[in-house]
């Protein structure tokens, strides 16, 4: 494959991919995270119940401590912002969940659903305004678009009779 950037290596991976049997068609999936912070304060439940009240299907769901390294190579995309160390360092203080997330026109539906980065900012109603704590410690994590949503997948899970 000519973009390299589309595929992520597991250079020291420490956690095996969660196998789901069913094929994911482009347009209707995303990945959502359940942030470390998030799931420290106790909020799983009541986040994925409002994902799910929401309209989405939740099709996989993955509990995994990253290490820094993996956090930084998910996050590959933001190496030398200001803000990536506390970033990665935040996404691998402990355990996080990810999320196959499913309805029509997921990616932008879901980053509806979860509101601005910063939760100051993000409109009520929104899971960052009702759980975020700061633009890093900001809850959630959406997809951007659907090709990285494929990738961001296939970093936690694998796709057994993948689409191709
Ligand atoms: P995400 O990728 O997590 O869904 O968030 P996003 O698209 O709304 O924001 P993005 O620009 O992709 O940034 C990824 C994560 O980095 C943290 N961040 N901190 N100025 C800052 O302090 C800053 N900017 C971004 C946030 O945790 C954001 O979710
Ligand atoms: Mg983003």
């Amino acid at each position: 494959m000519k973009d390299a950037d589309h595929r992520i290596k597991h250079k020291e991976s420490g956690f095996s991919k969660t196998k789901v049997d069913f094929s994911l068609e482009k347009g209707t999936f995303t990945l959502g995270i359940i942030k470390p912070h998030a799931v420290a304060k106790g909020y799983i439940h009541e986040i994925t119940k409002r994902i799910r009240m929401s309209g989405f299907a939740i099709l996989g769901s993955k509990y995994v401590h990253l290490s820094l390294g993996e956090a930084e190579e998910f996050y590959a995309i933001h190496r030398g912002q200001e803000f990536f160390e506390r970033l990665t360092k935040s996404m691998s203080s402990g355990a996080l969940v990810a999320l196959i997330i499913e309805k029509q026109d997921a990616v932008r539906s879901f980053r509806t659903l979860i509101g601005a980065t910063n939760p100051a900012e993000a409109a009520e109603g929104t899971l960052r305004k009702q759980f975020g704590e700061s633009t890093v410690l900001n809850a959630l994590h959406g997809s951007d678009s659907d090709r990285n949503a494929r990738r961001e997948v296939n970093y936690f899970f694998t796709e057994i009779n993948a689409a191709k």
